[in-house]
C-alpha cells in the first residue's frame, strides 16, 4: 500500500462520512460534479490546471485541535498518507481574530499532487494568548485537553509503521482508515453545557475545539472549474450561500486565474447531546460545521503575491507570458518551450479568516490591551518535530526544475 493510495482512500472515506453527517455536502460535491463537467464540454483549457481526474477528486478538509501533542500526533497519521505540513498561518492577527495559528498537510511532489492532492488545514488553538484567554480559564483548558484522547495508539502505531516501512498489509491498512477516519466522526459523546458555554463567551472556534473531547472535520470542500457558476446553481436550488466569493476577483478577458477563489454556506444545526449543570442529559443542537467549494488557479511568486495584497489582480499583466517574464507567477516550461502554470496548492489567510467568520455564532471578545503570545513558523516546526515546508521553496523547486 503506497502513501498514495492510503491518501486517496483516505480522502474518499471522509468524503463518504462527512456526505452522511452533513447531507448538504453531498449536494455540493453533485453540483461541482455538474459545474465541472460542463467546463470541461466547453473550454478547451479546462484541465489548464489540473486533470479533470485530479480536480473530481481534490478535496480539502479543515480540521481543529487543542494541544501541541494532539498536532504532532495528527502529522504522524497525514504523514502515512504522504501529506507534510506546509505554510504557517497566524489567524490571530485577522479581523475578527481567531485564537489559533495553522498549517496545511498536503503532498509536496508534483506526481503526488497530479495523483490525490487531499490537503487538510490544520489549526491549533493558542490557549496561553492572553488576549483571549486568562491565567484562569488557560489552566482548565489545558486540563480538559490533556485529559481527552484524539487518536488512539493503535492508530499512531499504524501509522508510523506505515511512514517508516512504507508496509502495511491491506488488512492494517484497512484498519489503519477505520481508526484514522472514525477519529474525525462527530461524536456522540454529551457536550458540557456550561463549560462549552464559557468558551463560547470568547470565541466560538475555542469552544468547538475545547468544549468537546473529540475533534471532526469542520468542513471538506470540493474543487470547482468555474465557482461564479457553482453559486449561481447552488442558489438556484435555495442553499444560502455566504454573500460573495472570497480570494481574487473573476479572472476576466483571457487574464488568468491566480491563487484560490472560495464560497461556502453554513450547514444546518446539528443535533448533539448536551449535559447539564444538574448532570442531566438534554437534547440541543450546535452549529459549527459547514460546506465550502474552491476554485484554483496560478501559484504567485513573492514578488506577484506583494502586488495582489497591495493592489489587487487589477496590477497584473494579462498573459501567461507576461506574468512569468515579470516573475509575478510560476510556470514550468514544457519540453515544446510552452509555459504551463503550477496551480496554486495553498490557502489564503484573509479567506482563511473569512471561512472562520462565516462559522461563529458570536463576536467572542478580545482583549486588545494584552500582548499576543509569540507563535511563528519555528515554533510550529518544533512542535511538529519534522520539517515544515516554505510553500513558495517548493513552487520555487518546482519552476526552476525546468528552466
Ligand atoms: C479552517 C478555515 C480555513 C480555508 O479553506 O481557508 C479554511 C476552519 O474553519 O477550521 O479551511
Ligand atoms: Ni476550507
Amino acid at each position: 500500500m503506497s502513501p498514495t493510495a492510503l491518501r486517496a482512500r483516505f480522502a474518499a472515506a471522509l468524503s463518504e462520512l462527512y456526505g452522511s453527517e452533513v447531507p448538504a455536502y453531498t449536494t455540493l460535491v453533485e453540483v461541482s460534479a455538474e459545474v465541472n463537467a460542463d467546463v470541461l464540454a466547453s473550454r478547451d483549457d479546462a484541465e489548464r490546471f489540473g486533470s479533470i481526474g485530479r480536480v473530481t477528486a481534490e478535496r480539502h478538509g479543515a480540521i481543529r485541535l487543542g494541544t501541541t501533542d494532539e498536532l504532532a500526533q495528527v502529522a504522524r497519521i497525514f504523514g502515512a498518507c504522504g501529506m507534510y505540513p506546509v505554510g504557517f498561518y497566524d489567524l490571530r492577527e485577522a479581523t475578527p481574530a481567531i485564537p489559533v495559528v495553522s498549517t496545511a498537510f498536503r503532498p509536496t511532489a508534483r506526481p503526488e499532487l497530479d495523483e490525490n492532492p487531499f490537503r487538510v488545514f490544520t489549526s491549533l488553538l493558542v490557549v496561553d494568548d492572553r488576549r483571549f484567554f486568562d491565567e484562569g480559564l488557560e489552566a482548565e483548558l489545558r486540563e480538559f485537553l490533556a485529559a481527552r484522547t484524539l487518536f488512539p495508539d493503535e492508530l499512531l502505531e499504524l501509522a508510523d509503521l506505515m511512514e517508516g516501512e512504507h508496509e502495511l498489509t491491506s488488512a492494517q491498512a484497512d484498519r489503519f482508515l477505520e481508526l484514522a477516519t472514525a477519529a474525525f466522526a462527530l461524536s456522540p459523546e454529551p457536550v458540557d453545557r456550561a463549560w462549552y458555554a464559557r468558551l463560547e463567551e470568547v470565541s466560538s472556534v475555542a469552544a468547538d475545539i475545547g468544549g468537546v473531547a473529540s475533534t471532526h472535520i469542520n468542513h471538506l470542500t470540493p474543487r470547482v472549474l468555474d465557482i461564479d457558476d457553482l453559486y449561481a446553481r447552488m442558489s438556484a436550488r435555495g442553499v444560502e450561500m455566504i454573500d460573495r466569493v472570497q480570494g481574487p476577483p473573476r479572472a476576466e478577458g483571457g487574464r488568468p486565474d491566480v491563487l484560490l477563489r472560495q464560497t461556502s454556506f453554513r450547514a444546518l444545526a446539528e443535533p448533539r447531546t448536551f449535559r447539564e449543570p444538574d448532570g442531566s442529559l438534554a437534547s440541543g443542537d450546535l452549529r459549527v460545521r459547514f460546506g465550502e467549494v474552491e476554485a484554483r488557479g496560478v501559484a504567485l511568486t513573492p514578488r506577484g503575491r506583494d502586488l495582489y495584497d497591495a493592489q489587487g489582480v487589477d496590477a497584473f499583466p494579462s498573459t501567461d507570458v507576461e506574468l512569468d517574464a515579470a516573475d509575478l507567477a510560476y510556470y514550468v516550461r514544457a519540453g515544446d518551450g510552452t509555459l504551463q502554470p503550477i496551480v496554486y496548492e495553498d490557502f489564503l489567510p484573509k479567506s482563511a479568516a473569512g471561512i472562520f467568520a462565516s462559522n461563529l455564532t458570536g463576536d467572542g471578545s478580545v482583549d486588545g490591551s494584552r500582548e499576543g503570545t509569540v507563535r511563528d513558523a519555528s515554533w510550529l516546526q518544533d512542535v511538529l518535530g519534522r520539517t515544515l515546508h516554505d510553500p513558495y521553496d517548493l513552487y520555487e523547486a518546482e519552476r526552476a526544475a525546468t528552466r
